[in-house]
């Protein structure tokens, strides 16, 4: 309760902010994106995860608000980066199933590129199985026309949800990204091994990049590359960081 009144002013109060976790090719080791990720500072109640106030802001309907902050933001602070370091660099972000739905989310969405000038394909906007599977008609067509604007579309969490894939062949999903759970134990456990082989080799056959995620370690970094997954995230290479600690690693790395 306190979390929720706190939750409806931060925005005007410029309580947020975000960090950007660095993903790598496993090809070539270079950065080529990353995932923006929001950070809540409450004066009250200290530094506050997403985990613990999305689900708020996504019961309350503030998600629509604060989402839209979350999406202008990146666009803004990576369309000037790029501009800054002369070079390209993908930008996440995540969405959730409430700010899809919304009547105005494309003209949100082409407003946020046009203000910022941030180029439609560096923009990724992140979704998850469990969108697509519930309401696939409507989704679908939303996703086709945010795609149409030249933006890509990225499965979070894949894996979790694996009751209805019928939406994977629907449309054109440009990538997938193995949740965290698989990657953690795809050296020593053979399941995760199987079901992070299977994702890869499913996605490359329909062409879907794949970007393994929470890739922890150089033996998981090894395994991933051996089955040829295309990029990668996580502690290994990077924790989220933020946007002065990304400019400083991007600028080393041009
Ligand atoms: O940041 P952390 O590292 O704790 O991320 C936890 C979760 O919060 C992620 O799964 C991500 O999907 C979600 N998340 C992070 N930033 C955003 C955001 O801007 N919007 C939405 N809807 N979810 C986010
Ligand atoms: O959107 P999504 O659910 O994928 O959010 C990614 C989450 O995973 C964030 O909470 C981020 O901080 C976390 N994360 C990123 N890299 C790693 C990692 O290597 N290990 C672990 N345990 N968590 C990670
Ligand atoms: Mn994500
Ligand atoms: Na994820």
């Amino acid at each position: 309760l306190k979390l929720e009144s706190a939750l409806r002013t931060a925005l005007d109060r410029d309580e947020f902010y975000l960090v950007y976790q660095p993903q790598v090719s496993l090809k070539t080791g270079q950065l080529t994106g990353v995932e923006a990720l929001i950070r809540w500072k409450s004066p009250a109640l200290g530094l506050v995860m997403p985990g613990d106030f999305i689900p708020v802001a996504e019961e309350t309907g503030l998600i629509v608000s604060i989402g839209e902050w979350a999406l202008r933001t990146a666009c803004d602070q990576i369309a000037q980066l790029q501009l800054d370091l002369r070079r390209r660099l993908n930008v996440a972000v995540n969405l959730s199933p409430r700010q899809v739905h919304q009547k105005d989310f494309q003209t949100m969405i082409e407003s946020a590129l046009l203000e910022s000038g941030l180029p439609a394909n560096s923009l990724e906007v992140e979704l998850t199985e469990h969108l697509l599977m519930r309401d696939s008609e409507e989704s679908l067509e939303i996703i086709e026309r945010v795609q149409a604007l030249g933006v890509k579309v990225a499965i979070d969490d894949f894996g979790t949800g694996f009751s209805n894939m019928s939406y994977i062949t629907r449309f054109r999903i440009d990538r997938l990204k193995i949740d965290q759970s698989f990657v953690s134990r795809c050296v020593d456990d053979q399941n995760s091994l199987a079901v992070t082989t299977a994702i890869i080799a499913l996605a490359h056959s329909l062409r879907i990049d794949v970007v393994a995620e929470g890739v922890e370690t150089p033996a998981q970094a090894a395994v991933l590359r051996d089955l040829r997954c295309d990029f990668a995230q996580g502690y290994l290479y990077a924790r989220p960081l933020s946007l002065e600690g990304l400019r400083a690693m991007a600028s080393e790395t041009t």
